[in-house]
């Protein structure tokens, strides 16, 4: 397959300035009719020729100004010979719906028909220029069974509908805003709606509505208000208001990705709408809320501005996600959600930048555009914009936003387009800064500290790593929030210092004795800290840091240098001893602490994770061990246990006393299964008791999910009996049967392999829907013990899966690839068995293009 180079970008020779689409639906041959009114690009090259791209489709007729046309086909794509300036091209394809297993374009699922055409699934509909700097006007009609599809949308508004009196029925849908063809959506299915109009900042009232089926229309509230809070929010925050007077959001059960912000008519993942307590945990909820936000907030970041081409991905999903993230932080606590976002990044992002598929948050080039739905183009990218906001701060930053929003709607524009409005509306220079969006690789940090009189010497050297194609990097301009608090208790000011070199000295003032450094508060930047502070400065920024995401992450430092030692096999008896000493005090204070909530404890009780673990392992030359991780990690909650057995066992008592509806309810239930889980290290059968006692007792989702998870890795008869009652109470609930998959993928049970491979031959298993396979194999995937069994059954396991799908869902199937690839950094013995199963797909022949990248850069 060939590689899209960002340096040939050419705008497109022809506009399309309106397009009508006419859908006859039917489930095995849909009739599409697409009539294009195109003119010359005075802005681009002339050419004769109009390229309209296409996927798997054939043209049943080609007509130019209602004349056959000279026409021909280049590959996938159909060129069309036009003569003049302007012109009407009409084209007729069929498609089918029912046999479309790769989910993009026009797709059968559960009875509905629906669509999904980001970012190249539009011409799977119909032949188009399907790229993101052709904007066009739609207008469309779509008819069809009125029986199987009584309900019919489309983007836009709705400005006509009719019977045809002999079982069919149509509609017409106009959208008011040009859009690229990825925004297009269709859904035609019998669907019902929780409707609630919002009234925006100028007084328009906006028909908002929930499509569900029937049967799922109860669990909608939720959804319903996270779009109203969503609409109110960036009226305040961004002075964004809505621009159509209808939000349609319709939930499907099989999707690629968790939603899709379709302009008026986003389409989601069941996962990502339906939630009640009695089948949603309340980090369902929160997902829920994030991703409604989300996709709302594209309207805006991507939909009236949208991208040029592909490589600026991040321009609308960084910025989109930094969005989303500040609202969730404003809904429900900036420091738990700040700790959640950074754990994600750290699970997900730093992997990838410090792998074989490393790229930049504005890459340079790729083969399948699909690949590049990163962690790096998401939330690093978010990552970016938000060290620009913590460099200009609040006011200045809403200056540039507004500057881009002002200057750039209705276009299709670049990262640099944004990064200019910022410089420009903030007043700042940004020219260095650029270098983060086009350098890949996490930084690293090395500190050293030195007291002259009263000053702290505080000098940073930055190193960014290589990655694949960027042997040699510049020094990056780093924020950093910075405090030098006082052993004697005395809390130093927070300021904000810019590394722009590669090795810096600041002089910052001493608020007493014995100063401590706390560094990246909040996490200004995503980078790595290197410092060897001592432990008891960590247990001291721990227990009194005043910002909580410093606490937390002194209680990370501490966790992961204990552990990577252990891992190592570097620890004396007497370090080891130390070691666990400290962390179990930290644990026990973390616990007692009154003016703690439970929410923040429940972040302080959190280990960092293996994958976490993994990379703070593989540093330099060093290789990560994931035997060896797991076992370090699980002694160590064995020993804080043993250590705290009281009192994890009266935290749990309290917790499960905090009644489902009470405010502190949900950080209580946090905790409850955190402590539930380590007293299980050490003390299996009494977790048991307790883990069967909270299932049976639970009136939530939360509870009753925690309790199974904790008995999942147990080898007790209490779990056999609670997995079989879980699944009978919720056989008819496909998400919550992917939570039942999901739990017993995702345990450290010694059989955990071969449950998996009898999981997979279950009746409710099947590889074609998206949601079953993440929630099965993807899962399987991220059990740092299962996935890295010493033997390489696991790995095999995931590459015959990879097998499997991609010849079904080549997009999903891509996705498995990154936790093989991280061979290289990890230790000789597993790396030989991880690389030849890579070699292994690769040499079977026929693999998709995302799947053929994937894995040929795993291997280079
Ligand atoms: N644009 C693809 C789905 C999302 O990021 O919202
Ligand atoms: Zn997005």
């Amino acid at each position: 397959p060939p590689v899209i180079r960002r340096e040939d970008y050419a705008p497109f020779a022809w506009a399309v300035p309106t397009t009508r689409l006419d859908f006859r639906l039917a489930p095995d041959a849909t009739r599409v009719t697409a009539t294009l009114d195109v003119e010359r690009n005075p802005a681009a090259d002339p050419s004769p020729e109009l390229r309209l791209n296409g996927d798997s489709l054939t043209a049943e007729s080609v007509t130019v100004d209602g004349a056959p046309a000279t026409w021909r086909m280049d590959g996938p794509d159909l060129i069309v010979t036009l003569p003049g300036e302007r012109h009407s091209v009409e084209i007729v394809t069929i498609i089918d719906p029912s046999a479309n297993t790769q989910l993009m374009g026009l797709y059968a699922s559960n009875g509905m028909l629906c669509t999904q055409c980001e970012s190249e699934g539009f011409r799977r509909i119909t032949f188009f220029p399907d790229r993101p700097d052709v904007l066009s006007t739609y207008a469309v009609r779509m008819e069809g069974d009125k029986a199987a599809f009584p309900i019919l949308l489309c983007n836009g508004n709705r400005v006509a509908e009719g019977d045809n009196g002999d079982g069919t029925h149509w509609a017409e849908w106009h959208d008011p805003w040009p859009k690229p063809s990825y925004l297009f959506a269709l859904v035609a299915g019998d669907l019902v709606a929780n409707s609630k109009p919002f009234t925006t900042v100028s007084g328009r009232k906006v028909e908002c509505n929930v499509w569900v089926r029937a049967e799922d229309l109860a669990r909608t509230d939720h959804a319903l208000e996270s779009l109203h809070r969503s609409m109110k929010w960036d009226e305040e925050v961004f002075g964004r208001e809505y621009d159509l007077d209808l939000y349609n959001i319709v939930a499907v059960s099989d999707f690629n990705m968790g939603a899709m912000e379709n302009k008026g008519l986003n389409v989601f993942n069941t996962k990502y709408v339906l939630a009640d307590p009695d089948t949603a945990t309340d980090a369902d909820f929160d997902a829920v809320e994030g991703v409604i936000a989300h996709e709302y907030f594209h309207n805006w970041s991507g939909n009236r501005i949208t991208c040029r081409d592909w490589f600026q991905l991040s321009l609308k999903e960084g910025f989109t996600v930094l969005r989303d993230q500040m609202f969730s932080q404003d809904m429900r606590g900036e420091a738990v959600k700040r700790i959640e976002d950074v754990r994600i990044l750290r699970a997900a992002q730093f992997p990838e930048d410090a792998g074989p598929l490393a790229h930049p948050i504005r890459p340079d080039s790729y083969r399948e555009i699909s690949n590049f739905y990163t962690a790096t183009v998401y939330n690093k990218g978010a990552e970016v914009i938000r060290m620009m906001r913590s460099m200009v701060g609040e006011t200045r930053f809403r200056a540039g936003t507004d500057l881009y929003f002002d200057r750039h709607d209705g276009e299709a524009a670049t990262c640099e387009d944004f990064v200019r409005a910022i410089e420009d509306g903030a007043g700042v220079d940004l020219g260095q800064f650029r270098l983060w969006y086009s350098q890949a690789g996490t930084p690293r940090i090395a500190v050293s500290q030195m007291v002259e009189g009263d000053t702290l010497k505080l000098t940073l050297k930055q190193t960014v790593p290589a990655t694949p194609g960027q042997p040699d990097k510049q020094p990056m301009p780093i924020p950093l929030k910075v405090a030098v608090h006082s052993r004697s208790g005395a809390l130093g000011a927070e300021q904000l210092i810019v590394l722009d070199s590669a090795e810096q000295t600041f002089d910052l003032p001493l608020a007493g004795p014995d100063p401590v450094v706390s560094i990246n508060r909040g996490f200004t930047a995503p980078v790595v800290i290197e410092r060897s502070l001592s432990r008891e400065d960590l247990v001291f920024l721990a227990a009194h840091d005043d910002d909580p995401f410093a606490r937390s992450e002194a209680l990370q430092e501490l966790g992961v240098a204990h552990l990577v030692g252990a891992a190592r096999g570097t620890l004396s008896a007497e370090e080891q001893a130390d070691g666990e000493a400290a962390i179990i005090a930290a644990f026990r204070a973390s616990l007692a602490d009154a003016a703690l909530d439970d929410a923040m404890r429940g972040e302080l009780l959190v280990l960092p994770s293996e994958t976490y673990l993994f990379e703070a392992m593989a540093t330099g030359t060093q290789l990560a061990d994931p035997g060896a991780i797991h076992t370090a990690r699980e002694g160590l909650k064995a020993a804080i246990a043993t250590a705290l057995a009281g009192e994890l066992q009266a935290a749990h008592a309290r917790t499960s006393a905090i009644p489902l509806d009470d405010p502190a309810g949900r950080g209580a239930r946090k905790v409850k299964t955190l402590v539930l889980g380590l007293i299980a290290a050490a003390d299996p059968a009494t977790a048991a008791s307790l883990a069967a006692a909270q299932y049976d007792a639970a009136d939530n989702m939360t509870g009753r999910q925690g309790a199974l998870m904790v008995l999942c890795s147990l080898d007790v008869p209490e779990r056999e009996a609670r997995l079989a009652a879980f699944y009978e109470r919720y056989k008819d609930n496909a998400l919550v049967i992917d939570k039942w998959f999901t739990l017993q993928a995702l345990s450290f049970h010694p059989d955990v392999i071969a449950h998996v491979r009898k999981l997979a031959e279950h009746p409710d298993f099947t590889i074609r829907n998206p949601n079953r396979v993440r929630s099965l194999h993807m899962a399987f995937a991220g059990n740092p013990k299962g996935f890295h069994k010493a033997d390489g059954e696991g790995y095999r396991m995931v590459a015959d899966v990879i097998l499997a799908l991609d010849p079904i869902n080549p997009q999903t199937a891509a996705r498995f690839v990154p936790a093989l690839g991280r061979w290289r950094r990890i230790e000789p013995g597993r790396a030989a068995l991880m690389k030849a199963e890579l070699e292994r797909i690769l040499a079977s022949g026929n693999l998709s293009r995302d799947t053929f990248e994937q894995v040929s850069r795993s291997l280079e």
